[in-house]
């Protein structure tokens, strides 16, 4: 063999072993995300291109929405569960659980780096509400969905979810509590929720997007100040049902019955999502005020989007034992209200529990 042939054969090997070096790292290098699905329009499929809003949600199985996004293998290896194919707006306590239980189960997996659940619109702030105040890990667990159905034109879906799998995978979404991926905004789990019901920007926080994602790659500018996941004093792994908590929704000439009514039905706390700050009818304060004496917890929430419910403001709380919900809207004051009550009745330490989560 010539000199020239041979010194092209150790090039040749030192190209190759370098090539081979580099998928490999990178292969390594990798994180393992695994996408659970749960149903929603993310899943959903309409009858034309056109049909951005009238469509089937929870038709497409996981599988076939990894296969969706071949992008996905570019930044981490993907595997996928279907844990239900249902409507988000279907969701029950039981789903709830059930759900927890699959996430903190993998999270305790050393070979997944992150979790990514798919989920419809309607509910996805109670679950990543919950999720956030139970699951104890500090590995990523993005929730994502869609506004339109794969099937439509500019449908939302891929990207979402592909900025999910981003963020999963990704170091610095650590220990950030539950997150929320939607239309290029990192939200928190805690505090996002969908406030327009037709839009891709439906969801947002009065308090703001922790950051971006912009092509595959995260942009981070704030972190959540309240306790969640690790910190939390609930844990997913020693609940096994929740309680019945209902919210009544406040406005003029509202009488008195659905208050009753929750009651009757065996709410073991109600949210009154009142007017303004949280205001009370004064022909309904003896009522709210039998019905605790009764044992439910009654928790003034607002039907107000943004602000806080002051605690002696517009009633006087102290006195009727009643609780706050600070800045979370009636549908988190539910969530965070049946976890509470797993771990006590007390109306003071409850009152602690909504100031700190
Ligand atoms: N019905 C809605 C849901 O499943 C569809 C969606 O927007 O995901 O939450």
């Amino acid at each position: 063999m010539s000199l020239m042939q041979s010194s092209l054969r150790g090039l040749l090997a030192v190209v190759l072993t370098a090539a081979v070096g580099c998928a490999l790292a990178q292969s390594v290098s990798k994180p393992n995300v695994v996408v659970l699905a749960t149903g929603g329009t993310i899943a959903g499929a309409g009858a034309s291109a056109a049909n951005s809003a009238t469509y089937q949600a929870a038709k497409v199985p996981v599988d076939k929405l990894i296969a969706g996004v071949p992008e996905l293998a570019d930044v981490a290896h993907v595997r996928g569960e279907q844990v239900f194919q249902i409507a988000s707006e279907s969701f029950t306590n039981e789903k709830l659980v059930t759900l927890a239980k699959r996430v903190s189960a993998l999270a305790k997996d050393p070979a997944v780096d992150g979790i990514v659940i798919t989920h419809g619109t309607d509910t996805v702030e109670e679950t990543s509400f919950f999720l956030t105040l139970t699951v104890h890990t500090d590995k990523p667990i993005v929730m994502v969905a869609s506004m339109r159905p794969g099937t439509a034109m500019s449908a939302d879906g891929m990207l979402n979810l592909y900025n999910a799998v981003v963020l999963a995978g990704d170091k610095e979404s650590r220990g950030k509590g539950v997150l929320i991926a939607m239309n290029d905004d990192i939200l928190s789990g805690r505090d996002a929720s969908k406030r327009i019901n037709i839009k891709t920007n439906a969801f947002s926080s009065q308090w703001g997007a922790l950051g971006l994602v912009v092509e595959g790659r995260s942009y981070w500018f704030r972190a959540p100040v309240k306790r969640h996941t690790v910190n939390s004093e609930f844990d997913i792994d020693s609940i096994s049902t929740l309680p019945d908590v209902q919210i009544v929704y406040g406005s003029g000439n509202m009488g008195t019955a659905l208050y009753e009514a929750a009651a009757k039905s065996g709410a073991k706390a109600i949210i009154h999502a009142g007017t303004g700050n949280g205001s009370v009818a004064d022909y309904a304060v003896e009522t709210l005020k039998k019905i605790r004496a009764s044992g439910v917890q009654i928790i003034r929430s607002a039907r107000v989007a943004d602000g806080l419910v002051l605690r002696n403001s517009e009633q006087p709380d102290d006195k009727y034992d009643w609780v706050v919900a600070n800045d979370l809207n009636p549908q988190k004051a539910k969530i965070l209200a049946a976890v509470a009550l797993t771990k006590t009745n007390d109306p003071k330490e409850l009152q602690r529990i909504f100031w700190q989560y």
